[in-house]
């Protein structure tokens, strides 16, 4: 996984930051992921050199402001732990690692990263790197998994550039696949959810935008008829749910989550007949609530279940949407494309490889047409539920079977995507794990 180059860019940026013998601080690198509009992931480190310090007697403030003054205005987090992978890079002084995660009112201020000293004057800031973190609106990252390790590796993203990536996880046994990806405990970070092919249990770790922060096993269910269809927000309180399609029976079924924790399931509706599929989960008529996407396999129409009502009492509504009677158009993703709050509809047609959206309001059809066509069929469309550019529009991402390459196109509703092609695995065990 291109480990070789990740390792070097962190050597170049250690060494670019050694210790400077005297200064209270050395100069420490900082990440800033943020993950979306209000919330900030930050880590980093600081080298404790000088006299009488410690990796005790400093710590690391993040602040608003501060630019051109050198002192911040408000304090946001301070050091929390040590970063063993950047120990080397001290020259053996002492050295603080730091992760945070704050919520911000204001993500338009840029934010600054401070050394503080515990020992000297109260209040002695140190910058720390020298340009500020300027937040940036929601970025979604890409999550792989490899097939024959187990391992999994998120890149954090930056429109086209890959900011960073790391190893977050191994599970080596494959019998556990990733069914979902949500934001689970409403911190605004996707967190990943898994389920047991052999055991039906049903597994949720809630991830910060580095690493897993906890897991538990949230569930089971034996019986591998019932498959999660989707991962939305089903009442509206800002965490994912998890859905449920039993399809044998048709039976839909709601798990209203609260972080680990189930706290209500519920009987949705019944599905009229198998040949109905559950092709996505998204807000069609702009709630805050996931309603559900459904295709008749055999018919082509396509309807929606419209979900309302609170607390374990969910209801469904029910609202036709189209039928597209030509079965070599497949529901290829759902989601807001165009950037008006309501979920669209992506097609591709799997003989011509051409891709249309359906642009809707409220659930209903306001305009579609032909926006990209890409007739090689090793080319898969493997995600479209991410936001890459933070314009508040889904993207496609695209996956080449053959050569690895990875193309991200920026949707912007029926206007021509911009696209390029952001990364190459040539390692095909890696596989890119879809949201939903
Ligand atoms: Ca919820
Ligand atoms: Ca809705
Ligand atoms: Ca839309
Ligand atoms: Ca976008």
């Amino acid at each position: 996984m291109r480990l070789g180059l990740f390792a070097l860019t962190a050597l170049l940026a250690f060494s670019s930051a050694r210790a400077d013998p005297g200064a209270p601080f050395a100069q420490g690198w900082f990440d800033a992921a943020v993950t979306n509009r209000v919330a900030w992931d930050f880590q980093g480190w600081a080298c404790a050199g000088g006299a009488g310090q410690t990796r005790q007697s400093i710590s690391i403030v993040l602040a608003f402001g501060g630019a051109g003054s050198g002192e911040p205005t408000q304090e946001l987090d301070s050091a929390t732990e040590m970063r063993p992978d950047a120990a080397s890079a001290c020259a053996g002084d002492p050295m603080v690692g730091w992760y945070g995660r704050r919520f911000a009112a204001t993500p338009s201020l840029p934010v600054y990263a401070y050394a503080k000293s515990l020992t000297a004057s109260p209040g002695a800031l140190q910058p720390l790197g020298g340009s500020p973190i300027t937040p940036r609106v929601w970025h979604d990252d890409i999550v792989w998994r490899n097939v024959a390790t187990g391992d999994v590796y998120k890149q954090l993203m930056n429109r086209f550039e890959i900011v960073t990536g790391r190893f977050i996880y191994n599970e080596p046994s494959l019998a556990w696949k990733i069914v979902g990806r949500g934001d689970d405990d409403g911190d605004s970070t996707r967190d990943l959810l898994w389920r047991n092919d052999t055991t039906g249990d049903v597994f949720m770790q809630l991830t910060s935008a580095f690493r897993v922060l906890s897991g538990q096993l949230i569930y089971n269910e034996p019986s591998p008829a019932w498959q999660i269809a989707g991962s939305g927000d089903y009442n509206g309180d800002g965490k994912a749910d998890i859905l449920w399609h039993n399809s044998s029976t048709g039976q839909v079924f709601v798990h209203l989550m609260n972080g680990t924790v189930i706290i209500a399931g519920q009987h949705l509706y019944m599905e009229p007949s198998t040949d109905w599929e559950i092709m996505g989960s998204g807000d069609y008529n702009g709630d805050g609530r996931s309603d559900i996407l459904r295709r008749n396999r055999v018919t082509g129409q396509v309807a929606l279940k419209l979900v309302g009502g609170s607390n374990g009492a969910l209801f469904v509504a029910d609202k036709v949407v189209l039928t597209w009677p030509d079965l070599e158009w497949k529901i290829v993703g759902s989601g807001d494309y165009s950037g008006d709050g309501m979920a669209d509809i992506l097609w591709r047609n799997e003989h011509s490889g051409t891709v249309f959206l359906h642009l809707l309001w409220g659930g209903a059809v306001t305009a579609g047409q032909a926006i990209f066509a890409e007739p090689n069929p090793y080319w898969k469309i493997v995600n479209t539920s991410a936001d890459y550019n933070g314009d508040n529009k889904r993207d496609v991402l695209w996956y080449h079977e053959q050569g690895g390459q990875v193309f991200m196109q920026l949707l912007d509703g029926l206007n021509q995507p911009e696209g390029q092609i952001v990364y190459v695995e040539p390692d095909l065990n890696w596989q890119i794990v879809p949201m939903r």
